[in-house]
């Protein structure tokens, strides 16, 4: 039987194999995708958050954990866009220029395919024109943009202005642990989310 405990267990000790083959065998009974992800890998990854910090863990076991996630989310991600029906709207996503930090701004970006947007991931260390740049290609109705450093949320303001400049009719979310929902205000952005979960109810806000 499928056990999503394990599969929690099998990210906090970054077992990937571990969490690979229960991810698999959570999929094979028909779990769904969202409790899969919620109550097996996302609580697994809280966990790890939790213990860091606290400094009972250290920055390799987190990026152990997160390895682990991302070979389960390898075969859970398509089960989570199918579970979607049409997409809701397209959404361009990406780390703000000068920050390679990842793990939380995939880990949103899967939680949109997955409520049924159409993301197009930028990846990391996005300058402003490349944010521009898609959003107008892709006629996307939605930007998000995401930051874990203090140093670089100035390039989400500076994104929030480019944006704007274009004329685009697009709505700008931001996230990541520095910011607030003050700074988007402060910024012009049309919305903060602090967790992933919360990002899906704020697009999904924004493009009603
Ligand atoms: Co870095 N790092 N790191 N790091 N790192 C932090 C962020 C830090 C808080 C650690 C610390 O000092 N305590 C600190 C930032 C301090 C600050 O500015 N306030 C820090 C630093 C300083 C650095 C370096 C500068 C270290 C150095 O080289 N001296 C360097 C920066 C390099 C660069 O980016 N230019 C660096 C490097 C790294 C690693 C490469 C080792 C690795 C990143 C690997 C990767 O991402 N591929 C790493 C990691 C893993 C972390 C910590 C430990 C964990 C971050 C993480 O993935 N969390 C982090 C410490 C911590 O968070 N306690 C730290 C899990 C993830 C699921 O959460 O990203 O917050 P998070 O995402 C959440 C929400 O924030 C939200 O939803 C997500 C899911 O719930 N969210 C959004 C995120 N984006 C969103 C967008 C939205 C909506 C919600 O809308 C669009």
């Amino acid at each position: 039987m499928a056990d999503l405990n394990a599969l929690c267990e099998a990210i906090i000790k970054g077992n990937q194999a571990g969490a690979l083959e229960l991810t698999k065998a959570a999929i094979n009974e028909g779990l769904s995708p969202a409790d899969i992800l919620n109550n097996g890998l996302v609580a697994g990854m809280n966990v790890i958050g939790e213990r860091f910090k606290n400094n009972e863990v250290y920055i390799p076991e987190v990026l152990i954990a997160a390895y682990a996630m991302k070979a389960a989310m390898a075969v859970l991600e398509p089960k989570l866009v199918e579970a979607g029906v049409q997409p809701l709207a397209k959404a361009v996503i990406g780390t703000v220029k000068g920050d390679l930090h990842d793990i939380g701004k995939n880990l949103v970006a899967m939680m949109l395919k997955g409520a049924g947007f159409d993301v197009i991931d930028l990846g990391v260390d996005v300058s402003d024109e490349k944010f521009v740049q898609k959003a107008k290609e892709t006629n996307a109705k939605i930007v998000g943009m995401s930051t874990l450093l203090t140093t670089t949320m100035s390039s989400m303001e500076k994104t929030v202005k480019a944006l704007k400049a274009a004329g685009l009719a697009v709505k700008t979310m931001i996230g990541g642990a520095p910011v607030t929902q003050n700074y988007a205000d402060k910024i012009g952005a049309d919305g903060y989310a602090a967790d992933a979960a919360s990002a899906v109810d704020l697009a999904k806000s924004l493009i009603n």
